[in-house]
Protein backbone atom coordinates (compact mmCIF):
# COMPACT_ATOMS: atom_id res chain seq x y z
CA UNK A 1 0.00 0.00 0.00
CA UNK A 2 1.11 3.54 -0.68
CA UNK A 3 1.42 6.22 1.43
CA UNK A 4 -1.17 8.66 2.38
CA UNK A 5 -0.38 11.90 2.43
CA UNK A 6 -2.95 14.26 4.35
CA UNK A 7 -2.74 17.97 3.31
CA UNK A 8 -3.93 20.54 5.89
CA UNK A 9 -3.80 24.61 5.94
CA UNK A 10 -1.72 24.36 9.17
CA UNK A 11 0.78 21.76 10.26
CA UNK A 12 1.72 21.24 14.20
CA UNK A 13 4.79 19.16 13.89
CA UNK A 14 4.38 16.96 17.41
CA UNK A 15 6.86 17.12 19.83
CA UNK A 16 9.43 14.41 19.99
CA UNK A 17 7.78 12.24 23.27
CA UNK A 18 4.39 13.74 22.38
CA UNK A 19 0.91 12.03 22.35
CA UNK A 20 -1.23 12.42 19.46
CA UNK A 21 -3.24 15.94 20.18
CA UNK A 22 -6.50 15.11 21.75
CA UNK A 23 -8.22 16.52 18.97
CA UNK A 24 -8.71 17.23 15.26
CA UNK A 25 -7.06 15.37 12.45
CA UNK A 26 -4.19 13.99 14.60
CA UNK A 27 -6.92 11.61 16.57
CA UNK A 28 -8.82 10.73 12.99
CA UNK A 29 -5.84 9.24 11.60
CA UNK A 30 -4.35 7.62 14.39
CA UNK A 31 -5.57 4.47 13.64
CA UNK A 32 -4.67 4.51 9.76
CA UNK A 33 -1.21 5.40 10.50
CA UNK A 34 -0.57 2.51 12.45
CA UNK A 35 -0.38 0.46 9.57
CA UNK A 36 1.11 2.29 6.53
CA UNK A 37 3.38 5.58 6.57
CA UNK A 38 2.13 9.04 5.55
CA UNK A 39 3.00 12.26 5.24
CA UNK A 40 1.47 15.57 6.22
CA UNK A 41 2.12 18.62 4.20
CA UNK A 42 1.03 21.62 5.07
CA UNK A 43 1.63 25.52 6.63
CA UNK A 44 3.76 25.89 9.27
CA UNK A 45 1.69 28.68 10.89
CA UNK A 46 4.87 30.97 10.80
CA UNK A 47 4.56 34.62 9.25
CA UNK A 48 8.46 35.35 8.02
CA UNK A 49 9.82 38.31 6.38
CA UNK A 50 11.97 35.85 4.10
CA UNK A 51 10.21 32.83 2.94
CA UNK A 52 12.32 29.79 2.25
CA UNK A 53 12.66 27.41 -0.62
CA UNK A 54 11.49 23.86 -0.48
CA UNK A 55 10.17 22.77 3.19
CA UNK A 56 11.24 22.04 6.81
CA UNK A 57 10.85 17.82 7.72
CA UNK A 58 10.29 16.02 11.06
CA UNK A 59 9.96 12.91 10.86
CA UNK A 60 7.92 11.30 14.18
CA UNK A 61 6.88 7.08 14.31
CA UNK A 62 5.44 6.45 10.56
CA UNK A 63 4.72 10.05 9.22
CA UNK A 64 6.67 12.10 7.82
CA UNK A 65 6.11 15.92 8.74
CA UNK A 66 6.63 18.74 5.85
CA UNK A 67 5.80 22.29 6.37
CA UNK A 68 6.44 26.01 4.99
CA UNK A 69 6.36 29.40 6.27
CA UNK A 70 4.21 31.91 4.44
CA UNK A 71 4.74 35.24 3.48
CA UNK A 72 3.07 38.38 5.33
CA UNK A 73 1.45 39.13 2.06
CA UNK A 74 0.65 35.77 1.42
CA UNK A 75 -0.90 35.39 4.80
CA UNK A 76 -2.98 39.02 4.88
CA UNK A 77 -3.85 37.60 0.90
CA UNK A 78 -4.79 34.21 1.53
CA UNK A 79 -5.35 33.56 5.31
CA UNK A 80 -6.72 36.74 6.42
CA UNK A 81 -8.41 38.15 3.08
CA UNK A 82 -9.82 35.87 0.94
CA UNK A 83 -10.24 31.99 2.93
CA UNK A 84 -11.55 33.69 6.15
CA UNK A 85 -13.14 37.11 4.76
CA UNK A 86 -14.71 35.79 1.58
CA UNK A 87 -14.85 31.85 1.94
CA UNK A 88 -16.02 31.14 5.56
CA UNK A 89 -18.63 33.67 5.70
CA UNK A 90 -19.94 32.57 2.01
CA UNK A 91 -20.30 28.96 3.07
CA UNK A 92 -21.75 30.04 6.31
CA UNK A 93 -24.51 31.59 4.57
CA UNK A 94 -23.52 34.93 5.73
CA UNK A 95 -22.88 36.79 2.32
CA UNK A 96 -23.31 40.80 4.34
CA UNK A 97 -19.97 39.84 6.37
CA UNK A 98 -17.80 39.06 2.87
CA UNK A 99 -15.16 41.85 1.99
CA UNK A 100 -13.66 40.72 -1.82
CA UNK A 101 -10.60 42.00 -3.17
CA UNK A 102 -9.66 40.74 -6.60
CA UNK A 103 -5.96 41.00 -5.01
CA UNK A 104 -6.70 38.44 -2.06
CA UNK A 105 -8.74 36.47 -4.48
CA UNK A 106 -5.13 35.76 -6.52
CA UNK A 107 -3.06 35.47 -3.56
CA UNK A 108 -5.35 32.50 -2.41
CA UNK A 109 -5.04 30.98 -5.72
CA UNK A 110 -1.13 31.56 -5.57
CA UNK A 111 -0.28 30.13 -2.57
CA UNK A 112 -2.47 26.96 -3.65
CA UNK A 113 -0.06 27.08 -6.49
CA UNK A 114 2.77 27.32 -4.28
CA UNK A 115 1.48 24.70 -1.81
CA UNK A 116 1.51 21.98 -5.16
CA UNK A 117 4.57 23.18 -6.02
CA UNK A 118 6.05 22.71 -2.62
CA UNK A 119 4.63 18.93 -2.75
CA UNK A 120 4.72 17.68 -5.88
CA UNK A 121 8.74 17.25 -5.30
CA UNK A 122 7.45 15.42 -2.37
CA UNK A 123 5.65 12.41 -3.76
CA UNK A 124 5.94 9.05 -4.90
CA UNK A 125 3.84 7.43 -7.71
CA UNK A 126 1.38 5.72 -5.17
CA UNK A 127 0.81 7.85 -2.63
CA UNK A 128 -2.99 8.62 -2.08
CA UNK A 129 -3.39 12.66 -1.59
CA UNK A 130 -6.17 13.62 1.42
CA UNK A 131 -6.69 17.56 0.93
CA UNK A 132 -8.58 19.02 4.00
CA UNK A 133 -11.04 22.48 3.64
CA UNK A 134 -11.45 25.41 2.09
CA UNK A 135 -8.44 26.74 2.57
CA UNK A 136 -6.87 24.73 -0.21
CA UNK A 137 -10.20 24.20 -2.52
CA UNK A 138 -7.76 24.43 -5.33
CA UNK A 139 -5.12 22.46 -4.60
CA UNK A 140 -6.29 19.42 -6.36
CA UNK A 141 -6.60 21.33 -9.88
CA UNK A 142 -3.02 23.17 -9.14
CA UNK A 143 -1.55 19.44 -8.39
CA UNK A 144 -3.15 17.94 -11.87
CA UNK A 145 -1.58 21.19 -13.36
CA UNK A 146 2.04 20.01 -12.47
CA UNK A 147 1.03 16.55 -13.93
CA UNK A 148 0.01 15.06 -10.68
CA UNK A 149 -1.52 10.99 -11.23
CA UNK A 150 -2.74 10.19 -7.66
CA UNK A 151 -5.63 9.20 -6.04
CA UNK A 152 -6.47 13.09 -4.56
CA UNK A 153 -9.52 13.33 -2.14
CA UNK A 154 -10.98 16.57 -0.39
CA UNK A 155 -12.71 16.67 2.65
CA UNK A 156 -14.80 20.40 3.28
CA UNK A 157 -15.17 20.46 7.18
CA UNK A 158 -17.85 23.25 6.60
CA UNK A 159 -21.27 23.69 5.10
CA UNK A 160 -21.49 23.86 1.58
CA UNK A 161 -24.17 26.20 0.21
CA UNK A 162 -26.74 25.63 -2.75
CA UNK A 163 -25.84 27.59 -5.54
CA UNK A 164 -28.47 31.04 -5.29
CA UNK A 165 -25.75 31.86 -2.45
CA UNK A 166 -21.99 29.92 -3.11
CA UNK A 167 -22.88 32.30 -6.92
CA UNK A 168 -22.11 35.20 -5.13
CA UNK A 169 -18.36 34.69 -4.83
CA UNK A 170 -16.77 36.14 -7.76
CA UNK A 171 -14.95 33.01 -9.41
CA UNK A 172 -17.75 30.85 -8.05
CA UNK A 173 -17.48 28.76 -10.84
CA UNK A 174 -14.30 28.26 -11.56
CA UNK A 175 -13.66 26.92 -7.62
CA UNK A 176 -16.73 24.47 -8.64
CA UNK A 177 -14.83 22.81 -11.66
CA UNK A 178 -11.31 22.55 -9.36
CA UNK A 179 -13.45 20.22 -7.06
CA UNK A 180 -13.59 18.18 -10.53
CA UNK A 181 -9.82 17.42 -9.97
CA UNK A 182 -10.68 15.60 -7.15
CA UNK A 183 -11.78 11.98 -7.36
CA UNK A 184 -13.74 12.05 -3.95
CA UNK A 185 -15.23 14.91 -2.65
CA UNK A 186 -16.34 14.56 0.62
CA UNK A 187 -19.06 16.77 2.81
CA UNK A 188 -20.27 16.42 6.58
CA UNK A 189 -23.65 16.24 5.66
CA UNK A 190 -26.56 14.98 3.49
CA UNK A 191 -27.99 18.81 3.42
CA UNK A 192 -24.45 19.98 2.37
CA UNK A 193 -24.16 17.27 -0.36
CA UNK A 194 -27.42 18.79 -1.62
CA UNK A 195 -25.97 22.32 -1.90
CA UNK A 196 -22.66 20.82 -3.66
CA UNK A 197 -24.36 19.13 -5.99
CA UNK A 198 -26.80 22.03 -6.67
CA UNK A 199 -23.97 24.15 -7.04
CA UNK A 200 -22.32 21.63 -9.73
CA UNK A 201 -25.54 21.16 -11.31
CA UNK A 202 -25.51 25.39 -11.93
CA UNK A 203 -21.95 25.91 -12.36
CA UNK A 204 -20.36 23.57 -13.93
CA UNK A 205 -23.24 22.75 -16.21
CA UNK A 206 -23.37 19.11 -15.45
CA UNK A 207 -26.09 17.40 -13.86
CA UNK A 208 -25.97 14.72 -11.24
CA UNK A 209 -28.11 13.89 -8.71
CA UNK A 210 -27.60 12.29 -5.28
CA UNK A 211 -24.63 10.38 -4.41
CA UNK A 212 -23.77 12.35 -7.48
CA UNK A 213 -20.81 11.04 -9.75
CA UNK A 214 -19.25 13.10 -12.47
CA UNK A 215 -17.07 12.28 -15.38
CA UNK A 216 -14.92 14.84 -16.75
CA UNK A 217 -11.85 14.43 -19.17
CA UNK A 218 -11.89 10.70 -18.29
CA UNK A 219 -11.91 11.31 -14.52
CA UNK A 220 -14.99 10.55 -12.32
CA UNK A 221 -15.15 12.73 -9.32
CA UNK A 222 -17.67 11.12 -6.76
CA UNK A 223 -19.37 13.63 -4.63
CA UNK A 224 -20.36 12.53 -0.69
CA UNK A 225 -21.41 13.16 2.31
CA UNK A 226 -19.04 11.42 5.20
CA UNK A 227 -20.09 13.15 8.80
CA UNK A 228 -16.90 13.27 11.27
CA UNK A 229 -17.38 11.36 14.55
CA UNK A 230 -15.29 11.77 17.48
CA UNK A 231 -13.05 9.13 19.46
CA UNK A 232 -16.41 8.93 21.38
CA UNK A 233 -15.00 6.13 24.28
CA UNK A 234 -12.34 7.99 25.08
CA UNK A 235 -13.77 11.12 25.43
CA UNK A 236 -16.60 9.08 27.49
CA UNK A 237 -13.58 8.27 30.22
CA UNK A 238 -12.23 11.28 29.98
CA UNK A 239 -15.03 12.86 31.20
CA UNK A 240 -15.84 10.20 33.74
CA UNK A 241 -12.31 10.46 35.16
CA UNK A 242 -12.32 14.58 35.11
CA UNK A 243 -15.36 14.67 37.61
CA UNK A 244 -13.13 13.53 40.17
CA UNK A 245 -10.36 16.20 39.32
CA UNK A 246 -9.90 19.37 41.17
CA UNK A 247 -11.54 21.38 37.72
CA UNK A 248 -14.42 20.12 37.76
CA UNK A 249 -14.77 19.65 41.47
CA UNK A 250 -14.50 23.83 42.83
CA UNK A 251 -16.87 24.26 39.32
CA UNK A 252 -19.36 22.09 41.25
CA UNK A 253 -18.66 23.53 44.67
CA UNK A 254 -19.23 27.24 43.09
CA UNK A 255 -22.54 26.12 42.08
CA UNK A 256 -23.94 26.48 45.36
CA UNK A 257 -26.78 23.38 43.61
CA UNK A 258 -27.43 24.90 41.03
CA UNK A 259 -28.24 23.90 38.03
CA UNK A 260 -25.00 24.56 35.21
CA UNK A 261 -26.20 25.12 30.98
CA UNK A 262 -22.75 25.02 28.85
CA UNK A 263 -21.50 26.41 25.66
CA UNK A 264 -18.22 25.33 24.23
CA UNK A 265 -16.71 26.85 21.25
CA UNK A 266 -14.14 28.92 19.19
CA UNK A 267 -15.66 32.93 19.32
CA UNK A 268 -16.83 32.89 15.78
CA UNK A 269 -20.00 34.42 14.50
CA UNK A 270 -21.09 31.34 12.75
CA UNK A 271 -21.78 30.01 16.49
CA UNK A 272 -24.64 32.00 17.54
CA UNK A 273 -23.06 33.36 20.71
CA UNK A 274 -25.25 36.45 20.90
CA UNK A 275 -28.20 34.58 19.68
CA UNK A 276 -27.79 32.68 22.42
CA UNK A 277 -27.19 34.69 25.06
CA UNK A 278 -30.38 36.54 24.54
CA UNK A 279 -32.34 33.25 24.57
CA UNK A 280 -30.95 32.63 28.13
CA UNK A 281 -32.20 36.19 28.94
CA UNK A 282 -35.82 35.01 27.63
CA UNK A 283 -35.47 31.70 30.01
CA UNK A 284 -34.79 33.76 32.87
CA UNK A 285 -37.92 36.15 31.58
CA UNK A 286 -40.15 33.82 30.59
CA UNK A 287 -40.01 30.93 33.05
CA UNK A 288 -38.80 33.12 36.50
CA UNK A 289 -38.22 29.62 38.69
CA UNK A 290 -35.09 29.65 37.01
CA UNK A 291 -33.90 32.63 38.44
CA UNK A 292 -30.97 31.71 41.05
CA UNK A 293 -31.86 27.98 40.30
CA UNK A 294 -29.61 27.82 36.92
CA UNK A 295 -25.93 29.26 35.82
CA UNK A 296 -25.00 29.63 32.06
CA UNK A 297 -21.24 29.08 31.81
CA UNK A 298 -19.93 29.97 28.18
CA UNK A 299 -16.34 29.44 27.35
CA UNK A 300 -15.28 30.58 24.07
CA UNK A 301 -11.65 30.45 22.99
CA UNK A 302 -10.56 33.84 20.72
CA UNK A 303 -9.67 32.68 17.41
CA UNK A 304 -8.94 35.15 14.43
CA UNK A 305 -8.46 38.40 16.14
CA UNK A 306 -7.16 40.15 13.01
CA UNK A 307 -10.17 40.31 11.30
CA UNK A 308 -12.59 42.91 12.37
CA UNK A 309 -15.93 40.99 12.61
CA UNK A 310 -14.33 38.75 15.24
CA UNK A 311 -13.23 42.07 17.54
CA UNK A 312 -17.17 43.07 16.51
CA UNK A 313 -18.41 40.42 17.89
CA UNK A 314 -16.35 40.21 21.01
CA UNK A 315 -17.49 43.18 22.02
CA UNK A 316 -20.82 42.55 21.30
CA UNK A 317 -20.68 39.51 23.93
CA UNK A 318 -18.75 41.47 26.65
CA UNK A 319 -21.66 43.87 26.64
CA UNK A 320 -24.10 41.43 26.29
CA UNK A 321 -23.24 39.19 29.05
CA UNK A 322 -22.49 42.16 31.41
CA UNK A 323 -26.30 43.27 30.44
CA UNK A 324 -27.67 40.11 31.44
CA UNK A 325 -25.45 39.48 34.53
CA UNK A 326 -26.52 43.53 35.40
CA UNK A 327 -30.35 42.73 34.94
CA UNK A 328 -30.79 39.09 36.68
CA UNK A 329 -27.93 38.95 38.89
CA UNK A 330 -28.40 38.96 42.43
CA UNK A 331 -25.45 39.20 45.35
CA UNK A 332 -24.53 35.39 45.16
CA UNK A 333 -25.52 34.43 41.87
CA UNK A 334 -24.17 35.38 38.60
CA UNK A 335 -26.51 33.94 35.89
CA UNK A 336 -23.83 34.41 32.76
CA UNK A 337 -20.20 32.97 33.23
CA UNK A 338 -18.22 34.10 30.18
CA UNK A 339 -14.54 32.83 29.80
CA UNK A 340 -13.06 33.79 26.82
CA UNK A 341 -10.37 31.64 26.37
CA UNK A 342 -9.67 27.90 25.60
CA UNK A 343 -9.95 25.46 28.37
CA UNK A 344 -8.00 22.12 28.62
CA UNK A 345 -9.86 19.23 27.02
CA UNK A 346 -9.53 17.27 30.33
CA UNK A 347 -11.47 20.67 31.97
CA UNK A 348 -13.90 20.57 29.71
CA UNK A 349 -14.92 16.97 29.32
CA UNK A 350 -15.40 17.74 33.12
CA UNK A 351 -17.27 20.42 32.64
CA UNK A 352 -19.55 19.31 30.01
CA UNK A 353 -20.69 15.80 32.40
CA UNK A 354 -21.62 18.28 35.05
CA UNK A 355 -23.73 20.30 32.76
CA UNK A 356 -27.61 19.48 32.80
CA UNK A 357 -28.10 21.65 29.76
CA UNK A 358 -25.26 21.38 26.81
CA UNK A 359 -26.43 24.18 24.38
CA UNK A 360 -25.18 24.20 21.12
CA UNK A 361 -26.47 26.85 18.78
CA UNK A 362 -24.77 27.36 15.29
CA UNK A 363 -26.11 29.46 13.14
CA UNK A 364 -24.73 27.36 10.79
CA UNK A 365 -21.71 24.47 11.11
CA UNK A 366 -20.22 21.74 8.66
CA UNK A 367 -20.99 19.06 12.16
CA UNK A 368 -20.12 20.46 15.47
CA UNK A 369 -18.39 18.31 17.50
CA UNK A 370 -18.99 20.16 20.59
CA UNK A 371 -22.34 18.42 20.24
CA UNK A 372 -20.96 15.16 19.98
CA UNK A 373 -18.33 15.33 22.65
CA UNK A 374 -21.16 16.77 25.04
CA UNK A 375 -23.06 13.74 24.74
CA UNK A 376 -19.97 11.51 24.56
CA UNK A 377 -19.53 13.13 27.97
CA UNK A 378 -22.66 12.20 30.03
CA UNK A 379 -23.16 9.65 32.66
CA UNK A 380 -25.50 7.49 30.76
CA UNK A 381 -27.57 7.09 33.97
CA UNK A 382 -28.29 10.44 34.74
CA UNK A 383 -27.49 12.24 31.45
CA UNK A 384 -28.24 16.44 30.82
CA UNK A 385 -29.96 17.42 27.52
CA UNK A 386 -28.42 18.57 24.66
CA UNK A 387 -30.24 21.40 23.12
CA UNK A 388 -28.79 21.83 19.18
CA UNK A 389 -29.45 23.98 16.75
CA UNK A 390 -31.00 22.38 13.48
CA UNK A 391 -28.34 24.19 11.47
CA UNK A 392 -25.70 22.30 12.48
CA UNK A 393 -24.60 19.43 10.69
CA UNK A 394 -24.43 17.13 14.04
CA UNK A 395 -28.69 17.58 13.72
CA UNK A 396 -28.84 15.33 11.16
CA UNK A 397 -27.38 12.15 13.03
CA UNK A 398 -28.93 13.16 16.66
CA UNK A 399 -32.77 13.46 16.11
CA UNK A 400 -33.43 12.73 19.77
CA UNK A 401 -31.63 16.18 21.36
CA UNK A 402 -33.88 19.23 21.60
CA UNK A 403 -33.57 20.75 17.87
CA UNK A 404 -34.13 24.07 17.89
CA UNK A 405 -34.18 27.50 15.21
CA UNK A 406 -31.41 29.38 16.95
CA UNK A 407 -32.76 32.76 16.13
CA UNK A 408 -36.03 32.05 17.66
CA UNK A 409 -34.92 33.38 21.36
CA UNK A 410 -38.11 32.67 22.75
CA UNK A 411 -38.10 28.61 21.05
CA UNK A 412 -34.34 28.28 22.52
CA UNK A 413 -35.52 28.94 25.73
CA UNK A 414 -38.67 26.88 25.93
CA UNK A 415 -36.49 24.54 24.77
CA UNK A 416 -34.03 25.01 27.69
CA UNK A 417 -36.65 24.82 29.92
CA UNK A 418 -38.35 21.63 28.85
CA UNK A 419 -34.54 20.38 29.10
CA UNK A 420 -34.39 21.20 32.34
CA UNK A 421 -37.39 19.47 33.84
CA UNK A 422 -37.07 16.46 31.35
CA UNK A 423 -37.36 13.54 33.68
CA UNK A 424 -34.44 11.55 34.11
CA UNK A 425 -36.09 8.28 31.90
CA UNK A 426 -36.52 10.14 28.87
CA UNK A 427 -33.03 11.80 29.06
CA UNK A 428 -31.87 8.44 29.54
CA UNK A 429 -33.44 7.38 26.79
CA UNK A 430 -32.76 9.86 24.44
CA UNK A 431 -29.15 10.13 25.49
CA UNK A 432 -28.71 6.36 25.15
CA UNK A 433 -29.72 6.66 21.61
CA UNK A 434 -27.65 9.09 20.87
CA UNK A 435 -24.77 7.72 22.57
CA UNK A 436 -24.76 4.27 20.49
CA UNK A 437 -24.77 5.88 16.92
CA UNK A 438 -21.75 8.21 18.36
CA UNK A 439 -20.24 4.48 19.47
CA UNK A 440 -20.91 3.15 16.22
CA UNK A 441 -19.07 5.69 13.81
CA UNK A 442 -16.21 6.99 15.38
CA UNK A 443 -13.66 9.49 13.59
CA UNK A 444 -11.23 6.60 12.87
CA UNK A 445 -13.81 5.00 10.81
CA UNK A 446 -14.80 8.12 9.71
CA UNK A 447 -11.38 8.41 7.75
CA UNK A 448 -11.40 4.70 6.89
CA UNK A 449 -14.67 4.60 5.06
CA UNK A 450 -13.18 7.88 3.30
CA UNK A 451 -10.13 6.39 2.37
CA UNK A 452 -12.04 2.97 1.10
CA UNK A 453 -14.24 5.10 -0.90
CA UNK A 454 -11.25 7.19 -2.40
CA UNK A 455 -8.93 3.78 -3.24
CA UNK A 456 -11.14 1.15 -3.55
CA UNK A 457 -14.32 2.70 -5.19
CA UNK A 458 -16.24 1.21 -2.62
CA UNK A 459 -19.49 2.84 -1.97
CA UNK A 460 -20.13 4.36 1.69
CA UNK A 461 -22.27 1.46 3.44
CA UNK A 462 -25.94 2.60 4.02
CA UNK A 463 -27.20 6.18 2.82
CA UNK A 464 -29.44 7.85 4.87
CA UNK A 465 -33.26 6.90 5.08
CA UNK A 466 -33.56 10.83 4.29
CA UNK A 467 -30.95 10.67 0.97
CA UNK A 468 -32.52 7.00 -0.04
CA UNK A 469 -36.14 8.95 0.27
CA UNK A 470 -34.44 11.62 -1.83
CA UNK A 471 -32.93 9.68 -4.14
CA UNK A 472 -35.91 7.85 -5.33
CA UNK A 473 -37.46 11.25 -5.86
CA UNK A 474 -34.80 12.66 -7.89
CA UNK A 475 -34.56 9.26 -10.21
CA UNK A 476 -37.85 9.58 -11.04
CA UNK A 477 -37.57 13.09 -12.70
CA UNK A 478 -35.86 13.78 -15.78
CA UNK A 479 -32.69 15.44 -16.11
CA UNK A 480 -32.42 19.22 -17.77
CA UNK A 481 -30.20 19.17 -21.12
CA UNK A 482 -26.58 19.96 -21.98
CA UNK A 483 -24.91 16.63 -20.62
CA UNK A 484 -25.82 13.03 -20.70
CA UNK A 485 -26.69 11.32 -17.58
CA UNK A 486 -26.64 7.32 -17.56
CA UNK A 487 -28.72 5.76 -14.67
CA UNK A 488 -26.98 2.83 -12.63
CA UNK A 489 -28.00 1.43 -9.48
CA UNK A 490 -29.31 4.30 -7.11
CA UNK A 491 -27.69 7.11 -8.74
CA UNK A 492 -26.61 9.13 -11.69
CA UNK A 493 -23.92 9.76 -13.66
CA UNK A 494 -23.28 12.73 -14.99
CA UNK A 495 -20.92 13.15 -18.20
CA UNK A 496 -19.36 16.28 -20.11
CA UNK A 497 -20.34 16.63 -23.34
P1 LIG B 1 -14.77 24.19 14.43
O1 LIG B 1 -15.53 25.30 13.80
O2 LIG B 1 -13.54 24.59 15.14
O3 LIG B 1 -14.43 23.04 13.37
P2 LIG B 1 -16.11 22.16 16.21
O4 LIG B 1 -16.51 21.06 15.32
O5 LIG B 1 -17.15 22.45 17.25
O6 LIG B 1 -15.82 23.52 15.48
O7 LIG B 1 -14.77 21.76 16.95
C1 LIG B 1 -14.24 22.56 17.96
C2 LIG B 1 -13.30 21.74 18.87
O8 LIG B 1 -12.62 22.65 19.73
C3 LIG B 1 -14.03 20.76 19.76
O9 LIG B 1 -13.27 19.59 19.86
C4 LIG B 1 -14.13 21.49 21.11
O10 LIG B 1 -14.10 20.65 22.24
C5 LIG B 1 -12.91 22.36 21.10
N1 LIG B 1 -13.18 23.61 21.82
C6 LIG B 1 -14.20 24.46 21.61
N2 LIG B 1 -14.14 25.51 22.46
C7 LIG B 1 -13.06 25.30 23.22
C8 LIG B 1 -12.47 26.04 24.28
N3 LIG B 1 -12.96 27.19 24.69
N4 LIG B 1 -11.35 25.55 24.82
C9 LIG B 1 -10.83 24.38 24.38
N5 LIG B 1 -11.34 23.64 23.39
C10 LIG B 1 -12.45 24.10 22.81
C11 LIG B 1 -14.61 22.86 11.94
C12 LIG B 1 -16.04 23.06 11.41
C13 LIG B 1 -17.01 22.17 12.17
C14 LIG B 1 -16.56 20.70 12.08
C15 LIG B 1 -15.09 20.55 12.44
C16 LIG B 1 -14.57 19.15 12.17
O11 LIG B 1 -16.42 24.43 11.52
O12 LIG B 1 -18.33 22.30 11.66
O13 LIG B 1 -17.33 19.94 12.98
O14 LIG B 1 -14.28 21.47 11.70
O15 LIG B 1 -14.80 18.76 10.85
Amino acid sequence: MGRLVIVSNRVAVPKRQEAPAAGGLAVALKDVFEDRSGLWFGWSGQVVPEVAEGVKTARRGNVDYAVFDLSEDAYRGFYVGHANGVLWPLFHFRLGLLSYDRWQAEAYREVNRDFARRLMPLLRPDDTIWVHDYQLTPLGAALRELGSTHRIGYFHHIPFPPYAVFSALPGADALLTDLLAYDLVGVQSHRDLQGLIDCMNHGTGMQMAWEGEVRLRGRTTRLQAHPIGIATQDFAETAARAVREPATRRLVSSLGGRSLAIGAERLDYTKGLPERLLAFRALLKDYPEHLNRVTYLQVAARSRNDIESYRDLRRDLDRLAGTINGDYAEPDWTPVRYVARTVAREHLAGFYRVSKLGLVTPLRDGMNLVAKEYVAAQDPEDPGVLVLSRFAGAAEGMPEALLVNPLDAEGVAQAMHEGLRMPRDERRDRHGAMYRRLAAANVGQWARNFLQVLEEGEPPSQPSPEAAERRARTSSSSAPGGSSVSHRAGSRKAVAS
